[in-house]
């Protein structure tokens, strides 16, 4: 769809936002007040070389907007890129939620999506070690559900209290503001390694999970548990998920942090550039339910936002499908001021007493106010519901609606009641009729004190290659850490989950042995700060869980859709090799770039000119997903330019298949791949495929094995 064409679907979210759209094409500009200016480029002054009149009120309109153009950036999750799309519900949910937009199989019900990391400032990296948001806004008939999840199913801690607790410890340090969008630091490392409670969380945000290849490729989690409530009131435990078409990708760590230097709006580039291709970001989301009755028969407490229900042991039902497919037309006006909150639910979804969820209820429309300024956000035009919205809601800042009439208070006679109460059966909102008889207490149910287990069912789950990531991030994140006493305290809590793990993440940092599994929260600092009074629990021992894994996860394909080959060509280059496998990835929906080492044109063997993409000297192979290397009847001018030779050794270093055409051994010896090769370390060379003249062969190679995203068998040869 062309940019800033007016919506051409059925969209109701976007028709209606095209009420507020502006299209300043074959118009005159204006001031605020819509008087036509005539010279918008220089001030009103006394004279050519004189002083500025104060007079000058299109000057001063000018400047006053441009010094309040910002706002408070999110306390956290403040780095975010969103997308419109829809969901389409596949209606077979009718028993357990009496939703609309859940069963409702003929409605496409609009969406605003928005993704974020969590710690870093707007302008941060996107490719931060960090866990990512999930937001969905659905515009139903019945008002607005939001779904506010991350891209890991638990979350650190169990009580919202320690939220503000939380962020402060992994936010830049507050004496000097460093480090940024960074967890690898002393206040985050001190405040975990008092918190056993995080320690499931840190199993996933030191995974690969953390470090995505594409907001696309990430699977979604509302993580607590909620409730779906039905026609006749009963209810049902559910957890939300979301399943990428695409598979779960991440990169590696080396690879994100110079993806960070290269281009750190890497995610953000990447989502706004498939869904203008038309590739559209597409999920299946899906339901774990469980039956009231059910609540108390697992060896975990449903409440606690910790733990996972094991795929294996409760199914994920598939129940709709979610598409993005179209970019917001103004970054500020929709991404940046769309307000998410998990307590915007519509009838037939509930909460369930969830400490954390329970906190978060009050957390978000509270933000809002300081982050958009006025109780009116809701009026902001990507925060509109597309249902009725009537209520006795008056006034306050930059009130937009216009109320009709003297009453706004219930009840009245004076407007015969209206608006109405809506009854149940009328669509109304009605709590779930829960009994509550407790004693008021501020104290953490015992049910909650199992921190290690899933902390150790999510490490065994993981293949080697994954755990070694897992162990690599941990020193990493660890060695930066300068107070050797919080890194001895997370070698010992490491232990309480599995002793390899904590041994191998020691080693890495020096420290002889694992402490003694002492209890953290006793141990010095913090010791009697924390009132959680229950013993953790000892491990139990569970079955691994492929679902865990992102290797083995069930939702990961071979597909290499949208994917991106970097195509090595000098003038010269062969052209029947560059057709061949751009012809190849193309049957696949994958895309070959041209990377040269000059920008503009490059001219092929047979003469045709070929638009070069990226310049070697202003890209790098982080940025793809493999690397083809072609001959040309120049391919000394390959092997004497240093920066193809440092594309290739990192796509060597980050496990990318890498193809060569033969004949360009002189390039390769100049390689890692050619030391390793003369040094006999890696004679059978995995990922490595040389197209010797057998066009089929090579490029059904080649797709086959990018179709495996990383040649995982090559990282053991890699040392660090
Ligand atoms: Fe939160 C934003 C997800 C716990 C308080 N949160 C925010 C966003 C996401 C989450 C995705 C960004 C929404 C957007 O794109 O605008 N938060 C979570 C998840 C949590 C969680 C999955 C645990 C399961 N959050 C949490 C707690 C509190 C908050 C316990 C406070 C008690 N979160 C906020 C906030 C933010 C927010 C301060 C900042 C900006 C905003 O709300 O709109 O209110």
């Amino acid at each position: 769809m062309e940019k800033n064409s007016k919506p051409d679907n059925d969209n109701a979210k976007l028709q209606d936002l095209e009420k507020n759209r502006e299209y300043s094409k074959d118009q005159f500009i204006t001031t605020d007040q819509g008087v036509k200016i005539n010279n918008d480029h220089n001030t009103l002054k006394a004279g050519e070389r004189g002083p500025s009149l104060l007079e000058d009120f299109i000057m001063r309109e000018k400047i006053t907007h441009f010094d309040h153009e910002r706002i408070p950036e999110r306390i956290v999750h403040a780095r975010g890129s969103g997308a419109h799309g829809y969901f389409e519900a596949f209606g077979n949910v009718g028993d357990y939620t009496k939703a609309n937009f859940l069963n409702d199989t003929t409605t496409k019900t609009p969406v605003f999506v928005r993704f974020s990391t969590v710690a870093g400032f707007r302008g941060s990296t996107d490719l931060a070690r960090d866990v990512r948001g999930f937001a969905i806004k659905f515009y139903t008939q019945e008002g607005i559900f939001d779904m506010v999840g991350n891209n890991m199913p638990v979350f650190f801690i169990q009580d919202a209290m320690k939220f503000p607790d939380l962020i402060h410890a992994v936010k830049p340090e507050p004496h000097n503001e460093i480090p940024q969008a960074a967890s690898a630091h002393d206040t985050f490392w001190d405040f975990i390694s008092l918190m056993p409670e995080s320690m499931h969380m840190i199993m996933w945000a030191m995974s690969d999970r953390a470090i995505p290849r594409s907001l696309r490729m990430m699977e979604g989690f509302g993580i607590h548990t909620f409730r779906f409530i039905n026609k006749e009131g009963k209810s049902t435990f559910v957890k939300f998920h979301l399943k990428p078409k695409l598979g779960i990708h991440g990169v590696v760590w080396d690879e994100a942090l110079k993806i960070s230097g290269n281009d750190p709006d890497f995610h953000r580039r990447d989502l706004h550039d498939a869904i203008e291709m038309g590739n559209f970001p597409e999920w299946e989301f899906g339901v774990q339910l469980v039956p009231e009755e059910d609540e108390h028969k697992f060896d975990f407490d449903l409440l606690d936002p910790t733990k996972i229900i094991p795929e294996e042991q409760v199914p994920v039902t598939k129940i709709g499908r979610l598409v993005l497919n179209r970019n917001p037309d103004n970054f500020f006006a929709e991404t940046e001021q769309v307000a998410f909150h998990p307590g915007h639910v519509v009838p037939g979804i509930d909460f369930t007493n969830d400490p954390l969820l329970q906190g978060r209820l009050f957390s978000y429309t509270d933000t809002q106010l300081s982050r958009l300024g006025s109780p009116n956000f809701h009026e902001i035009p990507i925060n509109r519901t597309i249902s009725p919205m009537h209520n006795n809601q008056r006034d306050g800042h930059m009130r937009q609606e216009i109320n009709v009439g003297k009453t706004h208070y219930s009840p009245n006679s004076l407007n015969n009641g209206y608006p109405e109460q809506a009854k149940e059966n009328e669509g109304g909102f009605v709590s779930h009729y829960e009994r509550v008889e407790a004693h008021k207490v501020r104290e953490r149910s015992e049910s909650f004190a199992d921190h290690f287990s899933q902390a150790a069912l999510f490490f065994k789950s993981q293949t080697e290659p994954e755990q070694n990531h897992i162990i690599k991030a941990l020193r990493f994140e660890l060695s930066k850490v300068e107070t050797v006493a919080i890194r001895e305290r997370m070698v010992g809590l490491l232990n309480e989950v599995d002793k390899k793990l904590a041994q191998k993440v020691a080693e890495g940092l020096g420290i002889e042995e694992p402490s003694k599994p002492e209890k953290p929260m006793n141990h010095g600092i913090g010791a009697d700060a924390d009132p959680d009074k229950h013993e953790p629990k000892p491990l139990k021992n569970y079955e691994p869980s492929p679902a865990l894994s992102m290797i083995k996860n069930p939702a990961t394909t071979d597909s290499i859709e949208t994917r991106q080959v970097a195509f090595i060509c000098a003038d010269g280059v062969s052209e029947k090799s560059f057709n061949a496998l751009k012809k190849a990835l193309e049957a696949k929906g994958a895309m070959a770039k041209v990377v040269a080492p000059h920008a503009g044109m490059i001219k092929g063997d047979a003469d045709t000119q070929i638009k070069v993409d990226f310049a070697s000297f202003s890209s790098s192979s982080v940025l793809f997903d493999a690397v083809y290397v072609l001959k040309s009847k120049n391919n000394a001018m390959l092997e004497e330019n240093d920066n193809i030779i440092e594309f290739i050794n990192d796509a060597y270093r980050h496990c990318k298949v890498i193809g060569f055409d033969e004949g360009l051994d002189g390039l390769i010896e100049k390689t890692t791949i050619g030391n390793k090769r003369e040094a006999g370390k890696d004679k059978s060379m995995p990922g490595i495929i040389i197209n010797n003249g057998t066009a089929k062969a090579f490029t059904d190679d080649f797709t086959t094995q990018m179709g495996k995203h990383r040649i995982w068998e090559r990282e053991s040869k890699i040392s660090e």
